[in-house]
Formats: C-alpha cells, structure tokens, sequence
C-alpha cells in the first residue's frame, strides 16, 4: 500500500545530481494551483449541509453532524502533494481539517466493512478499501496552507487521500457510505482504475489486476 512516507513530498536527485521534487512516474510539476472537476461548482447552504455516515456501520444507525458540529471537530495538518492523473502534481500543500480516523472513531464501522464509499455534492462518488481510507494521512480538509478552501477548491470539506490519484478525494464531501464489498464510484465507472496509486502509475481500469477491482 503506498509509497514510504518520504517518498510523498521529498526532495530528490536525478542522475546528473542536480535536486528535483519527487514525482511518481510520468507525471510533471504544476505552479500555480489549477482548479479541475467535472460539473458546476456547488453553492454551499449551511441549514442544508449535513454530513453523513451510513451504510454497514457498527451500530447498524446513521451518523450525522452539521456544519458546526463536524467543523467543530479537533483538526490537524496534514502536508500533501495533489497528482491529478491528467499528469500534472501539485507539491507540498499543508492541509488543514480532520482526519478520516476520527471519522472512524466517532462512527466506526461493522466488523466487515471492506470499502467505503466517499459521496459529494450532485452525487460525485469514489471508493477507497478501508484501509486506504483508515490511512491516518487521509484528511478532511477545510484549509489549505493556512486559508480556508475556496468554492472551486471544495469549500466547505474536500477529502484528501495523500497516497492515491487525485479523484480519491472527493472536493464538496458530504458523506461516507460504509461497504461489505467493493464498487465503483464516479470515475473508478468511467475508465480509471479502481486502486488509483500514482506511485504504480495505476491510471486507468484497463490496467488492473485481478482482485483490483470488481468487473466492469
Ligand atoms: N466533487 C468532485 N471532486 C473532485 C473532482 C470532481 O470532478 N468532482 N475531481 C477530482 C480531480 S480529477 C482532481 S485532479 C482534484 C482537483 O482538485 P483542485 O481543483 O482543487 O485542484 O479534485 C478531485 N475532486
Ligand atoms: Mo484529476
């Protein structure tokens, strides 16, 4: 699972000696921070906005916070590099929010939870194996060095899983669905591979495995 912890955002050195940012295979380093999703950019209503887990979770019962509440939970920092599968990556963010391990804490899921699914706004999905998900880098963040997410960067809660391709993380989250078997979300559906690893080059779903992923 992943790459060693120095890999994420190290410095490196290429065969001529000179110092580079360390990128998984084939992807090349973005300036700047450019603003990618599919679809409208969600208006955030905070008397409407919940945040929910459900699915096979331990008690059988659903889980829900407002706004407040889930913003209200510790935070932490957490600093992570962002590898857009379309090959650009952007390097050494310090992400601000609260971890998927207090998630599971707080709400912990039955005995044989396999996966979970991430839910956003307009019904964005992406699944992750629970133990991608119970990474303790796996972040809910609502800051982004320091300043709050804007609207187009996710504001008010996007996911950030350090370890896997950018469309893990899920940009207006509202939920997490506890599963007993694996399915494909939104873009895991539409070509791209169910793992996601960038250090594996794991782009798309024609390069899968068996036990990669279910059938498509
Ligand atoms: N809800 C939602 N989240 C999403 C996406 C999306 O289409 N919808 N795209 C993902 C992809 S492919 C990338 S590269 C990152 C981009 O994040 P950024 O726009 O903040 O750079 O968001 C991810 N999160
Ligand atoms: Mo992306």
């Amino acid at each position: 699972m992943g790459q060693p912890l120095e890999h994420e955002s190290g410095e490196g050195r290429d065969s001529a000696g000179a110092t580079q940012p360390e990128l998984p295979p084939g992807q090349r380093l973005q300036r700047g921070w450019p603003v990618t999703h599919y679809g409208p950019v969600p208006k955030f209503r905070p008397e409407r906005w919940e945040f929910r887990v459900f699915g096979a979770t331990a008690g059988g019962g659903k889980h829900c916070w407002t706004h407040e509440e889930f913003t209200a939970l510790p935070h932490t920092t957490v600093v992570a590099d962002l590898h857009c599968v379309t090959k650009f990556s952007m390097l050494g963010a310090e992400w601000g929010g609260i971890p998927a391990r207090t998630l599971l804490d707080l709400a912990p899921p039955a005995d044989d939870v396999t996966h979970v699914m991430v839910w956003a706004e307009y019904g964005f999905s992406s699944n992750l194996r629970l133990s991608d998900f119970a990474d303790e880098r796996v972040l809910f963040a609502t800051h982004k060095d320091g300043e709050l997410l804007t609207a187009e960067h996710g504001f008010p809660l996007r996911l950030i899983v350090p370890h896997r391709y950018a469309w893990k993380g899920p940009k207006w989250v509202r939920g997490v669905e506890y599963m007993t078997a694996d399915r494909r979300g939104f873009w895991e559906e539409r070509g791209y591979h169910n793992i996601g690893d960038p250090w594996q080059e794991q782009r798309y779903s024609y390069q899968e495995k068996p036990g990669d992923g279910p059938d498509l």
